[in-house]
């Protein structure tokens, strides 16, 4: 089976990246349509030998795909019914769909037959909630979570292409002694840490925190288990860290714990801290892997640990998801080739 895959925001920071994994995972494309708003319509993409076109979305820009891959923001509300009537299975990166009862929220190491139940659209999850939860998904199945503090480090790329020139921008400034006022961030990024990102909502917590929440318990099937978040960007590229702590029905040590998580699909163990060997963003970036370590049994509680947990937001938190979701679509689905 081939597909007739279209990409919406096929120029961004997202965007790019899908196109690299389609690649790299040689997605079976038949046809395929590169599409964003006009201001880059009209951009030429090399994929795979060919030139591409970028063309402006439109409704019809979905007429004969099987497939339409939504890369982030608003395109999805404006186009992604539309895709739908057109008979494409939508997978959405943003987060306009995610908490549709509808609407599956998958992660493919964690609840892969959800895909099952769409009704057109598949929502992918929140970057930090995706790597989150490739790492509690084999610990809730062997000791059940019962409740989880995390705290993240997030990437400036997390908020976009704007996102990676103000910190450069403004690291070069500051050494130059230059004022550059914060645009994309709410306070200077360059040498400090912002525990602010996205809008404040209820409780004074943010709706980064919130998706943390509510996206796990409905990609775990379980809203008993008890989520508290505080996320925090720090002024690094690229790669999410997260701390997390959770309690567990069952008692789990440090040392089975990284049995099962070095067995998990998606995760590699980096703990070994005598040779200093843990996770770091540095080098965790290009990686479709969920990395963790700093794996310690959580003294102040009977049952409970620690993690250090590391991914690539723009690969596993967001692309590599996205065209896992596809590859479980055209299992699932038996998409046939339309002439
Ligand atoms: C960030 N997590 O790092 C955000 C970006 O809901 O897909 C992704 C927003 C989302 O700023």
């Amino acid at each position: 089976n081939t597909v007739n895959l279209v990409i919406v925001g096929a120029t961004g920071a997202v965007g790019k990246e899908i196109l690299n994994i389609l690649k790299e995972r040689n997605f079976p494309i038949n046809k395929l349509r590169l599409c964003a708003t006009s201001r880059s319509a009209g951009t030429e993409i090399e994929f795979q030998g060919h030139k591409y076109l970028v063309e402006e979305t439109t409704p019809d820009s979905f007429n004969g795909m099987d497939v339409a891959l939504f890369a982030g923001g608003k395109a999805s509300l404006e186009f992604g019914k539309a895709a739908v009537e057109r008979g494409c299975v939508v997978i959405d990166n943003s987060s306009n769909y995610r908490m549709d009862p509808e609407v599956p929220l998958v992660v493919p190491e964690v609840n892969p037959e959800d895909v099952k139940k769409h009704k057109g659209i598949i929502a992918n999850p929140n970057c930090s909630t995706i790597i989150m939860v490739v790492a509690l998904k084999p610990l809730h199945d062997a000791a059940g979570i019962k409740r989880v503090v995390v705290s993240t480090y997030q990437a400036v790329s997390g908020a976009g292409k704007e996102g990676i020139e103000e910190l450069t921008e403004q690291v070069k400034a500051t050494l130059d002694g230059r004022e550059y006022p914060p645009n994309k961030f709410a306070h200077q990024i360059a040498f400090n840490l912002i525990p602010h990102i996205d809008v404040f909502q209820e409780m004074d917590y943010t709706k980064e925190e919130w998706k943390m929440v509510k996206e796990t318990q409905k990609i775990m099937h379980d809203d008993n288990i008890k989520i508290t978040a505080t996320t925090v960007r720090v002024p690094i590229y690229r790669s999410h860290s997260e701390s997390i702590n959770i309690e567990t029905e069952e008692k789990i040590t440090a040392d089975q714990a990284r049995e099962i998580l070095a067995n998990a699909p998606g995760i590699i163990v980096q703990d070994d801290v005598t040779n200093k060997v843990y996770p770091m963003p540095l080098f965790t970036s290009d990686r479709d892997e969920v990395f963790v370590g700093r794996i310690r049994e959580d003294n102040t509680i009977d049952k409970g640990l620690n993690l250090w947990v590391v991914g690539d937001q723009i690969r596993k938190g967001a692309a590599t998801n996205a065209v896992q979701i596809a590859e479980l679509v055209l299992k699932y689905d038996s998409l046939m080739k339309k002439e």
